[in-house]
C-alpha cells in the first residue's frame, strides 16, 4: 500500500483517534514526562537543580577562578556570536565582576574569524596581560589554540556544551567543564552553553538570589540555541523566565518596549532573533553590551538591535525570494549562489526555504575576503555533517551537524563541488519526510479551554514541541490570501473555524474551497478588538 502524503509531501504519524479529550490530554502529558517527577516538571523550585560540582574538572576551574580573583590576575571571558554566546559571555563577565575579578571579554566576529578560539585573537589578548582565558559555548575542540596559549602563559578553562570530538578536544587546557564529556558524571548533557555557565556560577557561589538574574540570561540562551527543555535545561529555563519578568536586565525590556509576559515564545521569535542580528548584520559587542553596558547607553544600543533586526528581516525575505526563483526541480540538493546576499544572511535564506523544498538547500555568497562561503539546511531525513565531509578535500572549511551546517570553498572549486553534491544526495535513499502528530482528534475539542490546558505545559521548545493534532476530513469554505507579501492564507473550514497558514503560498495552487482535507494545526489565540477568539494554525494539510 502507497502511504498517503500531504500536501507538503509528508507522511503523517499519527495514533489512533482518541475520543475523549481528558484521554487525549493525559496521554499526552505522560509522554512528556519522560523520567521526571510530576512536580517537578510542571513547578520547580531552585533546590531541584542537580550539584554543578558533578561536572567533571568544576572543581579545578573553580580554585583557579577563586586564585585569579584572589591575586588580581586579568581574566578573559571569550565567547561565541551567536544568543547563547551572548548570554553566556554576559552572565559570566557580569558574576565575575560582582565577585571583584578583574575581567574583560572577547567575541570572534562571525563573518571573518567564525566560532571557536583563534590564534590571532589569542596573541591579542596576550598583549591585554590576561593570565587566565575562560571560554563560554566553544573551544572543546581548539586544541592547537589551547596550546598556543598555553605557550603564551596563557591558562585556559574551557566551558562549552558542544560535542566533544576525541583527536582534537582541548585536552592540555586546565579544565575542560562540558557535560559531552564521555567521562563527566553530569546527569544531564543538554545543558546550552549559556547552561554551563550558570553551573560554573553555581559551583562559584551557591547563593539563590545572587543566582537568580543569571537564570534569566539561562532562559534566553537555550531558548534561542534550541536546547532540549528537559532535565535540569528544562528546569533552568523555567525558573529564568519568572526572573526574566522581573527588572534584572533593563536592556531586555527596552529591546521588547512591551508590559507582556514574556515567554519562550518572546524569545524565540522576538529577542533571540535581535540578539543574533547582531553578528549577522553588525557588531556583536552591543549585543553583549545589552546586558553589561551602562542605563545611559541603553536607548542607542536597543536602536541599534532594532534596526539591525529589521534589516536582517528585510533581507532574508528579498533573498529567500530570489533563492525561490532559482530553485531547479530536477536536482537531488538545492544549490543557490547569491551573488550579493550578505554573508551573515545566508542561513536565514536556506532556513526560509528548506521547508516548502522537503530537500537540502545549500545557498552560497562571495566573501567579502575573496573565497565563496556557503550556509545549508536539510530536512530531518538527511544529513550535512556526512555530505560535507564526504567533500571535505574541495572545501577550506566547514562544519555543522545534521540539519544546518556552514563551509567555505575557493571559487575554482564550485564546479566539482556541485556535481560531487548532487551525485551524493542523488545516491541517498531518503524515507519521506514525517510529521508528528500528538492526537487525531475531533475540531470542537480544540477550543480556549484547550489552549489553556496547552498552555499549562510551557514551556514549549525542542524535547518538549508544540502539539500538533489532527481532525479528519473538514470541508474548505472559505479561502483568503494574506500579508503585504502575499505569503500566508487565511482559511475558513465548515464555516466555522478559522486557520491561517503562515509562509504557505506554496500551498495555495493546490487548495479548492468545497473539497474536504485533513488537518495538522496547532492550536493558538487570537484577539481582535478586545474578543479572544481561538485560532488554529496550519502546519499541514492532506486530501
Ligand atoms: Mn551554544
Amino acid at each position: 500500500m502507497k502511504e498517503q502524503r500531504s500536501l507538503r509531501g509528508k507522511v503523517w504519524q499519527s495514533d489512533a483517534f482518541l475520543d475523549e479529550p481528558k484521554a487525549v490530554q493525559e496521554r499526552f502529558f505522560l509522554e512528556r514526562l519522560g523520567e521526571d517527577e510530576e512536580s517537578v516538571w510542571r513547578q520547580p523550585s531552585w533546590g531541584d537543580l542537580s550539584d554543578p560540582r558533578l561536572l567533571k574538572d568544576m572543581d579545578k576551574a573553580v580554585d583557579r577562578i577563586q586564585k585569579a580573583i584572589a591575586e588580581e590576575e586579568k581574566i578573559m571571558v571569550y565567547g561565541d556570536f551567536d544568543a547563547d554566546g551572548i548570554t553566556s559571555t554576559a552572565a559570566l563577565v557580569h558574576a565575575l565582576k560582582s565577585l571583584g575579578a578583574l575581567v574583560s571579554y572577547r567575541i570572534p566576529d562571525r563573518v571573518n574569524d567564525s566560532h571557536g578560539l583563534k590564534i590571532e585573537l589569542i596573541e591579542e589578548i596576550a598583549t591585554t596581560g590576561t593570565t587566565l582565558l575562560i571560554t563560554v559555548d566553544c573551544g572543546v575542540n581548539d586544541l592547537p589554540e589551547v596550546e598556543f596559549a598555553n605557550s603564551l602563559g596563557i591558562e585556559t578553562i574551557i566551558t562549552d556544551h558542544h560535542k566533544v570530538d576525541p583527536d582534537r578536544w582541548a585536552q592540555t587546557a586546565l579544565a575542560v567543564v562540558n557535560p559531552m564529556r564521555p567521562d563527566c558524571k553530569f546527569p544531564h548533557n543538554n545543558l546550552a552553553g549559556v547552561g554551563v555557565v550558570f553551573k560554573l556560577l553555581q559551583a562559584l557561589k551557591p547563593d539563590i538570589d545572587w543566582l537568580k538574574p543569571y537564570s534569566a540570561l539561562v532562559a534566553i540562551g537555550s531558548v534561542a540555541d534550541c536546547v532540549a527543555l528537559t532535565g535540569e535545561s528544562r528546569r533552568l529555563v523555567q525558573l529564568g523566565l519568572i526572573e526574566l519578568n522581573k527588572n534584572h536586565w533593563p536592556g531586555v525590556l527596552a529591546l521588547l518596549e512591551s508590559d507582556e509576559l514574556i515567554t519562550a515564545e518572546t524569545i524565540g521569535f522576538q529577542l533571540a532573533p535581535c540578539l543574533n542580528a547582531a553578528s549577522r548584520l553588525g557588531q556583536v559587542q552591543h549585543a553583549v553590551q545589552l546586558f553589561l553596558g551602562s542605563n545611559s547607553g541603553m536607548s542607542d544600543r536597543v536602536e541599534y538591535l532594532k534596526h539591525l533586526n529589521l534589516e536582517r528581516r528585510e533581507l532574508s525575505q528579498t533573498y529567500a525570494e530570489q533563492a525561490k526563483k532559482m530553485v531547479q526541480p530536477d536536482k537531488a540538493v538545492q544549490i543557490i549562489f547569491l551573488e550579493t546576499c550578505p554573508v551573515g544572511v545566508l542561513g536565514l535564506v536556506a532556513s526560509r526555504i528548506v521547508e516548502s523544498l522537503g530537500q537540502a538547500v545549500m545557498v552560497l555568497t562571495r566573501h567579502p575576503h575573496g573565497a565563496l562561503h556557503g550556509s545549508a539546511r536539510a530536512p530531518k531525513n538527511l544529513n550535512l555533517a556526512e555530505a560535507l565531509e564526504s567533500v571535505a578535500p574541495l572545501l577550506n572549511a566547514f562544519g555543522g551537524h545534521a540539519g544546518a551546517a556552514g563551509f567555505s570553498l575557493e571559487e575554482t572549486q564550485l564546479i566539482e563541488f556541485m556535481e560531487a553534491m548532487q551525485t551524493w544526495f542523488a545516491s541517498i535513499e531518503t524515507p519521506p519526510p514525517e510529521l508528528i502528530i500528538a492526537a487525531q482528534t475531533e475540531s470542537q475539542w480544540l477550543n480556549l479551554d484547550w489552549k489553556a490546558w496547552e498552555d499549562t505545559l510551557e514551556p514549549f521548545g525542542i524535547g518538549n514541541t508544540k502539539p500538533v493534532w489532527q481532525i479528519n476530513q473538514l470541508p474548505l469554505t472559505e479561502l483568503k490570501v494574506m500579508g503585504k507579501t502575499k505569503q500566508h492564507l487565511r482559511l475558513t473550514f465548515d464555516g466555522t473555524h478559522e486557520v491561517v497558514a503562515f509562509f504557505a503560498d506554496d500551498l495555495l495552487p493546490l487548495l479548492k474551497t468545497g473539497a474536504s482535507y485533513d488537518l495538522a494545526v496547532r492550536v493558538s489565540k487570537n484577539t481582535w478588538r478586545g474578543e479572544t477568539k481561538v485560532q488554529w494554525q496550519l502546519v499541514d494539510i492532506r486530501s
